[in-house]
């Protein structure tokens, strides 16, 4: 069996990759970034590939030469930089994965793996328990593309039969890799500065909730979407995944019970309009009824691990 996880270097791809090798063996799970390079951990722990999405050739020459049979197609720009490069977001983030999903048809890939994100909700949609089917009118090119990805995911199950299974992810809250260019960056950038300085600009204002997830969950919960017998996935656009929402102000009263004299200030910028698009909360029942996906982390536990983590990474 051989997986590869492309944007193995990105935010999710650091843990996924490592999770993955620690359950099917190093060897068994190819690592690929575009230009990045690997941290040690992840070149030491398995091979390790060089590609870009967009050259379709090099990607499929990886995926035969090493018997791929499982595709984590993560690469993605996040929703602050694609707004910065709107072209470039729509062709890694949609070319990129259109291209998978014909190499995964060409070769043989049995099961393959796209994140959507909360950001395929728009200022229409209900904010509160968003529901799994709901308006999807989302006005960055970062929700565009994942609009198009979770109808072109389905589009590939229903027409050639490929086993395409997707999530929303909330904003994703992590110690090990830092997130690049997310609206929902500020949920991990206040730990650090908390850790570092003491005090931290928060880039949304007091009141802004949205949801969240500790990486541990969603890590957990990708591989069980993963190992879910097929006829238990109902949703073949993508499923609406969720742990924790809380306000910015609640994240900064929570790290400041763990940081002493810890002081946030909020300074509003352009990513308001964006957090303000998206729902506060979601309705995940759909995720949970069809193969159990429950969260472990709620914001109390999340704030202490991530303290007790970055203290020791940061050496203070
Ligand atoms: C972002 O903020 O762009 C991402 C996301 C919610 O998909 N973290």
């Amino acid at each position: 069996m051989s997986i590869l996880v492309i944007g193995a270097v990105g935010q999710i791809g650091t843990e996924l990759t490592a999770a993955l090798r620690e359950k099917y063996g190093g060897n068994n799970v190819v690592a690929s970034t575009r230009k990045t390079a690997f941290p040690d951990e992840i070149l030491r722990g398995g091979p390790c590939e060089y590609f870009d999405v967009l050259d379709k050739e090099k990607m499929k020459q990886v995926v035969k030469r090493h018997g791929v049979e499982t595709i984590y197609q993560l690469a993605s720009l996040l929703s602050a930089t694609g707004e910065k490069n709107p072209d470039l977001a729509f062709d890694i983030n949609l070319i990129g994965l259109k291209n998978t999903l014909d190499i995964a048809r060409e070769c043989g890939v049995k099961k393959v793996f796209w994140p959507s994100s909360i950001a395929a909700f728009g200022p229409t949609t209900p904010r509160e328990n968003t529901p799994q089917r709901t308006v999807l009118e989302p006005t960055t090119m970062y929700g565009v593309t994942k609009v198009a990805g979770e109808l072109l995911c389905q589009y590939y199950f229903l027409k050639y039969g490929l086993d395409v299974r997707s999530v929303r992810y909330p904003g994703l809250i992590s110690h090990k890799a830092e997130p690049g260019g997310g609206t929902t960056d500020y949920a991990v950038a206040i730990f650090y500065d908390a850790i570092m300085h003491g005090k931290y600009t928060c880039f949304v204002g007091p009141n802004t909730v949205l949801p969240m997830m500790y990486m541990p969950d969603a890590i957990r919960g990708t591989m069980q979407l993963m190992d879910a017998p097929a006829e238990k996935i109902s949703v073949r656009t993508s499923y609406n995944l969720a742990a924790i929402s809380f306000s910015a102000q609640e994240l900064a009263e929570e790290v400041a019970k763990l940081v002493p004299g810890f002081v946030c200030h909020y300074q509003p910028d352009h990513r308001q309009k964006i957090a303000d698009s998206w729902p506060k909360s979601i309705d995940d029942s759909q995720a949970r009824k069809d193969w159990g996906w429950r969260h472990e982390y709620d914001l109390k536990r999340m704030c202490k691990d991530m303290v007790e983590n970055l203290k020791k990474k940061l050496k203070k």
